[in-house]
C-alpha cells in the first residue's frame, strides 16, 4: 500500500479492483455541492407551488409580475431533471463505498448507513414520481401530489442532515488539490476506507480521470436540462427532445385535457349554456352572447402548467371585476371558479382577492385572436396572471364571490 490509510474496512474484491481515481472525495463532495444546489432550489420552488395550489394562511402569492409563476415552476421542473445525471454520478462515484464491509457495524454506523439509505430511497422518489408526471405517466396508485410533496421534506431533510455530517469531508476535499489524500478530516476517516488512485488501479488500467468524471456530469446535467428548458423557454423548443408539450395545440396552446377527456364537449357546445354569476346576494345569468358585449380587455399572459411546460398567449374577455360589478356590489374577496366539469381536480378554483381584483384576470372568450377553441374551454376559461395552470379553469359553468 503506497499510502498509510487505516483499512479496517475492506471492500469487496471485485469492487476494489475496479476503483478509479473518479472515485474520490474530490468527485463526491464537487458532485454533492451541485446537487446540493439544484435541490435546494427545486425543493423551494416546489414549495411555492404546492403552497399557492393549497395556501396556508399565511401565504400571499403576487399577481405581478405576470410571468413569476412560469419562471418558478420552470425552474422547479428544470432543476429537477438537472439533478437525476448528478445523483447517478454522484452515486457512481461512491459506488464501492456503498458495499463496504461491515454493512451494519455498531449504532453510528448503522444510523450513517441508514440516513444515506433514506437519501437515496426519498431522492430517487422523487426524481421519478416527478419525472413521470412531466411526461404525464401515472403509473402508481396513490396520488401523485400528496406524496411527492411529503416526500419532498424526507428528501431534503434527509440531503442537510447528510450535508452537515458531511461538511468536513467536503471541507477539506475543497482544500485540497488530491482528493484521495483527504482523509484525516471528518467521520468518515475512521469508518470508511480510503481510495487511493495509486494503489487500487490494476496495473496498465486506464483510469478515469476525476475532470473528465466532472466534466461529463456538468455536459450530462446540462444536456438533461436543455432537454427540458424548451417547455418553458420558447428559443429552446427546437432542441428539446423532453418537452412533450411545447407549443403545439389548437390556437399555438398545448392542451392537458380536452373537452372530450372532460366530457363536457355537449354542454360547453350547447346554445343553452349559461354562466351563472353572484355577488353577495344579486345573481345574474349570461350566455355567451352576452358576455361577448360587455367591454372586453387583451391581456398577454401564460399558462403555466405545474408539470413545467408555459405558454404565452393573447387573451381577449371580460375583466372578472368588470363582470362582478355589472352583477352586484363587488367589495373584494375571494372569488370561486366553477367547470361544467363538476368532478375531481379540475372542476373548480378559488382565486384569491389580490388577483380578483387584478386587472389582467379575465373571463376569457378569446385565444390568439380567435374564438376559444372547446379544447381551451369555451365558451369561457378563467386565466389570472402569475398562476399554475391547474387552476386556469376551463368550461365555467358558475362565478360566486366567496366571503
Ligand atoms: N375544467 C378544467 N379546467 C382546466 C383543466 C381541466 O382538465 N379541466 N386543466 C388545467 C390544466 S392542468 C392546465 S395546465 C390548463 C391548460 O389550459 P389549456 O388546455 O387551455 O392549455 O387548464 C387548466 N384548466
Ligand atoms: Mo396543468
Amino acid at each position: 500500500m503506497s499510502t498509510g490509510h487505516d483499512r479496517r474496512l475492506l471492500l469487496p474484491a471485485a469492487v476494489g479492483s475496479r476503483i478509479s481515481p473518479a472515485r474520490s472525495p474530490f468527485v463526491a463532495a464537487r458532485i454533492g455541492i451541485a446537487i446540493a444546489v439544484t435541490v435546494t432550489i427545486c425543493f423551494v420552488t416546489g414549495l411555492i407551488s404546492h403552497w399557492i395550489q393549497h395556501p396556508p394562511d399565511w401565504f400571499r402569492w403576487p399577481a405581478h409580475p405576470v410571468w413569476l409563476y412560469r419562471v418558478t415552476q420552470g425552474t422547479h421542473v428544470i432543476s429537477g431533471v438537472v439533478t437525476i445525471p448528478l445523483v447517478l454520478v454522484k452515486l457512481w462515484s461512491v459506488y464501492p463505498r456503498l458495499f463496504a464491509r461491515p454493512a451494519i457495524g455498531g449504532p453510528v454506523r448503522l444510523a450513517e448507513r441508514g440516513s444515506i439509505a433514506v437519501l437515496v430511497a426519498a431522492m430517487l422518489f422523487q426524481l421519478a414520481t416527478g419525472l413521470f408526471n412531466i411526461a404525464q405517466f401515472y403509473a402508481w396508485r396513490f396520488f401523485f401530489t400528496t406524496t411527492h410533496y411529503a416526500m419532498a421534506y424526507v428528501a431534503f431533510g434527509a440531503l442537510a442532515i447528510h450535508v452537515a455530517v458531511k461538511l468536513p469531508t467536503v471541507r477539506a476535499a475543497l482544500g485540497g488539490d488530491d482528493g484521495a489524500a483527504v482523509t484525516g478530516a471528518g467521520s468518515e476517516s475512521a469508518t470508511v476506507p480510503t481510495i487511493d488512485p495509486v494503489a487500487d488501479a490494476r496495473p496498465g488500467e486506464q483510469a478515469v480521470s476525476r475532470r473528465t468524471v466532472l466534466g461529463a456530469a456538468a455536459v450530462s446535467a446540462g444536456l438533461a436540462g436543455l432537454s427540458v428548458a424548451g417547455q418553458s423557454v420558447p428559443w429552446l423548443r427546437r432542441i428539446s427532445v423532453l418537452a412533450p408539450r411545447s407549443g403545439m395545440g389548437p390556437l399555438g396552446v398545448p392542451v392537458n385535457r380536452t373537452a372530450a377527456q372532460a366530457s363536457v364537449t355537449e354542454r360547453a357546445l350547447d346554445p343553452e349554456y349559461r354562466l351563472t354569476v353572484s355577488v353577495a346576494r344579486s345573481r345574474r345569468t349570461f350566455s355567451r352572447t352576452e358576455l361577448a358585449r360587455l367591454p372586453q380587455t387583451t391581456v398577454d399572459l401564460p399558462i403555466s402548467c405545474v408539470e413545467g411546460w408555459s405558454v404565452s398567449a393573447r387573451w381577449t374577455g371580460v375583466r372578472l371585476r368588470d363582470l362582478l360589478e355589472s352583477v352586484g356590489d363587488y367589495r373584494g374577496g375571494a372569488v370561486g371558479f366553477r367547470s361544467l366539469e363538476s368532478t375531481g381536480l379540475y372542476g373548480s378554483s378559488t382565486l384569491p382577492h389580490n388577483f380578483a381584483i387584478d386587472d389582467a384576470t379575465l373571463v376569457a372568450l378569446r385565444l390568439n385572436g380567435s374564438d376559444l377553441d372547446v379544447d381551451h374551454g369555451y365558451p369561457c376559461r378563467l386565466i389570472a396572471p402569475s398562476r399554475p395552470g391547474v387552476l386556469q379553469t376551463k368550461w365555467l359553468s358558475a362565478i360566486e364571490v366567496l366571503r
